[in-house]
């Protein structure tokens, strides 16, 4: 087959295109999942794909599967594919980047009109940023087994929405079952949104692992009084507590260097009145290591100071553990087919661990599976400045297009 290469313009006018959809006022993309800009996005995907012929199919989670045929349709699909709901700070290419690099795969193959013997799929996975409906990874953490479908369908967001009531709202509750299906081979274009690529002056990251999380709900209540009259030993402040709880996640990240993160993204305080001495905390704990054993470390030592601050700060604690999934391994054959793409096209690259979850971390627990960084600007993400360089865009959507084929002929 002649050498081929994707048509990076095109690429980058679709990666705009797309970043119109909720975009905010600081150059970054708001489209939390399941809401009129989220449909929007995929409203915008699956017309792309039908313009070059895909067949699109959707499951009972809204994962949306956008079919090619191989030559040889009795084999199970090589896919790619990512997601489309961002952070509410979230950037253009966090997931899009994802997405579109398999559109553009698509786009290739079939204006060169090459024939695979595999069918290639690319997929759009529901909910991968879990930030309006906790955990994350839902759409593939359904397919995977990880989750059932009931209990991701009644989860409920900060006002009360129901998830699978949002999804039907929004037209992508699909009869597909949302279950492992074969798949020759999965792969996942994501930007590294890290610092190590940049600093180490890599175009590819050849992801090997992703790391584990478990994440946390912790409600603190104590009592609400008045801020003037209330003396300090009588006091029951439920934010004063959770402050302790704050500090004592970053003491436990800063304990388990090099790789150790803890972070408390999520706090609603009530009543939230600044003379009223707050009387209950929600809050989220997110723990994170590429180490099994060091992540379950981490997990006692939060444990034990929720045991004891009850009485450190005369309040109630209630921890609840809602999501955990161990480091996982991707597989060899993925991970070769990466850099012997990268190495094709003579880029650099450097064997890498996922330090954010993704939609591979699951699909890998039934299918051969990995992923292929690229660099973002300063390492940031999840915020609105999130950049990348055109040429490591086109670079990595060359290696995603070099590793499919390798995969889907072989
Ligand atoms: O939290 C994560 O790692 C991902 O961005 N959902
Ligand atoms: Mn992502
Ligand atoms: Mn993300």
């Amino acid at each position: 087959m002649k050498n081929l290469s994707i048509n990076g313009d095109r690429l980058w006018q679709s990666l705009m295109e797309m970043a119109k959809i909720g975009a905010t006022a600081k150059g970054g993309c708001c489209r939390l999942t399941l809401t009129d800009l989220d449909k929007e996005a995929r409203d915008l995907f699956v017309g792309w794909c039908k313009e070059i012929g895909c067949t699109v199919t959707v499951d009972q989670m809204g994962n949306i599967f956008a079919r090619r045929s191989g030559t040889d349709n009795s084999l199970p699909p090589v896919m790619t594919g990512s997601h489309l709901d961002t952070q509410p700070t979230g950037g253009k290419f966090d997931g899009v980047f994802g997405v579109l690099a398999g559109l553009e795969v698509m786009r290739t193959l079939h204006e060169n009109k090459v024939e695979t013997k595999a069918p290639i799929e690319i997929t759009v996975w529901t909910n991968e940023e879990g930030s309006r409906f906790a955990p994350a990874m839902m759409g593939s953490g359904v397919v995977a087994g990880r989750f059932t479908l009931e209990e991701i369908l009644a989860k409920t967001d900060i006002d009360g929405k129901v998830f699978g009531e949002e999804l039907s709202r929004i037209g992508y509750a699909g009869d597909l079952p949302a279950a492992q299906r074969p798949i020759g081979a999965f792969f996942e274009a994501h930007i590294e949104q890290g610092p190590y690529l940049e600093a180490e002056e890599k175009t590819i990251g050849v992801v090997n692992k992703g790391q584990g999380q478990r994440w946390y709900d912790v409600t603190i209540t104590g009592r609400e009084s008045h801020a003037g009259t209330t003396p300090m030993p009588l006091r029951h402040d439920a934010l004063a507590a959770a402050a302790k709880l704050i500090n004592e996640v970053e003491r436990i990240a800063n304990a388990h260097q090099p790789h150790a993160c803890g972070t408390v993204g999520f706090v609603q305080v009530h009543p939230n009145s600044r003379n009223t001495i707050p009387g209950q905390i929600k809050m989220s704990v997110d723990l994170r290591n590429p180490d099994d054993a060091i992540l379950s470390q981490m997990d006692e030592e939060l444990k034990a100071f929720c045991e004891r601050l009850p009485a450190l700060a005369s309040v109630e604690v209630d921890l609840d553990p809602i999501w955990y999934y161990a480091p996982v391994i991707f597989a060899e054959d993925c991970i070769n087919a990466v850099r012997e793409g990268a190495k094709k096209h003579g880029y650099s690259h450097m064997d890498i661990f996922a330090g954010a979850g993704h939609d591979a971390c699951y699909i890998a627990d039934f299918a051969p599976a990995s992923m292929i960084f690229i660099p973002c600007e300063n390492g940031i993400s999840h915020n609105e400045t999130e950049n990348v360089v055109p040429a490591d865009v086109v670079a990595g959507c060359n290696v995603l297009l070099s590793a499919m084929l390798e995969r889907a002929n072989a």
